[in-house]
């Protein structure tokens, strides 16, 4: 059995979660009316892309323990722990140590709960393309993250999170987690030199995560946290039109579903969600995911800034191996 599941859920009606005592986590986007303070809610300041307003809500099976410890809140259902934390950044070219500080919190704070693995990690933080002291942000980001990643576990890549790091247009450092008493199995990408071996191209540290983290919570029951996916091959990025970025980046999230299955059964998608950049349209991209993965996969479109200035979209997901 799964400690949780994941759904999204229209924003009007999310705040009803919160009488729910099993909540883990609910998701917010946006700037949405403000719902009284519960550590099991965390707002993640990225427009939606069309008229809605969603949430996304994770349901555990047994009631969640909930607390703030050192700025970081949580939720504790005994077999999964949800963080988050928000850091104000005091200058913006001090985001590298910014970013080992909040790493050092969340794994301080999951410790101290008796989660020591972080499966799943979502980092989102302004001006991700941007120079500041002399190195774009994003590159900033990887070094002070690199530095609490190795600084936490020795044996660093065979035991990287899954993750996403996308740029908002609100200040502030904002991360979420998932942990786990035991660690899930890393997947990397055989399309993809792993990204913690990009060249230095791409920054002076490549950046600290895995492709995929596929986890088995019970006897046939696994989730498969997939990355932040995009369009590149090798360590290139590839293609000038958002729709063949799109279609490379299916091929990849196919891979590592690929990749999976080799380790669990078949594994679908039961929740992605799209970040593209402002001012595309969705439309299309709805339509081709549909025939991807099948019309009935739920999508979330949220306008937001991909870490390498010619990316134009960018895909993260669920999926599982259990029966829908
Ligand atoms: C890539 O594959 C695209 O630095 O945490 C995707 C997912 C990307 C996570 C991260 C970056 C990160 O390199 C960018």
């Amino acid at each position: 059995m799964t400690p949780f599941t994941v759904f999204y859920c229209d924003d009007a009606h999310a705040g009803t979660w919160l009488n729910d005592d099993r909540l883990l986590a609910l998701i917010r986007f946006d700037s949405p009316e403000p719902f009284p303070a519960d550590p099991r809610v965390c707002t993640i300041p990225l427009p939606e892309r069309g008229d809605g307003a969603t949430a996304e809500v994770w349901l555990g099976v047994e009631p969640a323990q909930t607390g703030i410890r050192e700025g970081v809140h949580y939720a504790d259902n005994g077999d999964a722990l949800f963080l988050h934390l928000h850091l104000d950044e005091p200058a913006p070219d001090a985001l590298n140590l910014l970013t080992a500080t909040a790493y050092e919190q969340l794994f301080a704070a999951a410790r101290a709960r008796g989660y020591p693995c972080l499966l799943r990690i979502w980092n989102y933080f302004p001006a991700i393309n941007q120079n500041a002291g002399g190195l774009e942000r994003y590159r900033a980001f990887c070094v002070g993250r690199h530095a609490a990643l190795r600084a936490e576990r020795a044996e660093l890549e065979t035991h990287l999170p899954a993750a996403s790091a996308i740029g908002t247009r609100q200040p502030g450092l904002r991360l979420y987690a998932l942990a786990a008493r035991d660690a899930g199995w890393q997947i990397e990408n055989p399309r993809q030199i792993s990204a913690f071996h990009y060249p230095t191209q791409y920054g002076p540290q490549s950046p600290s995560f895995s492709r995929a983290i596929l986890k088995r919570w019970g006897e046939r029951d696994h989730h498969l946290y997939l990355s932040g996916t995009a369009s590149i091959v090798g360590h290139a990025s590839q293609h000038y039109g958002l729709m063949a970025q799109l279609d490379e980046t299916l091929l990849n999230l196919e891979a590592l579903l690929a990749e999976a299955h080799r380790r669990a059964a078949a594994l679908r998608p039961v929740l992605l969600r799209v970040y593209v950049r402002p001012d595309l349209d969705p439309a299309p991209v709805r339509e081709r995911i549909a025939q991807a993965f099948g019309p009935d996969t739920p999508l979330l479109f949220l306008c937001a800034d991909i870490c390498r200035q010619d990316l134009l979209i960018e895909i993260e997901g669920l999926a599982t191996s259990a029966a829908p």
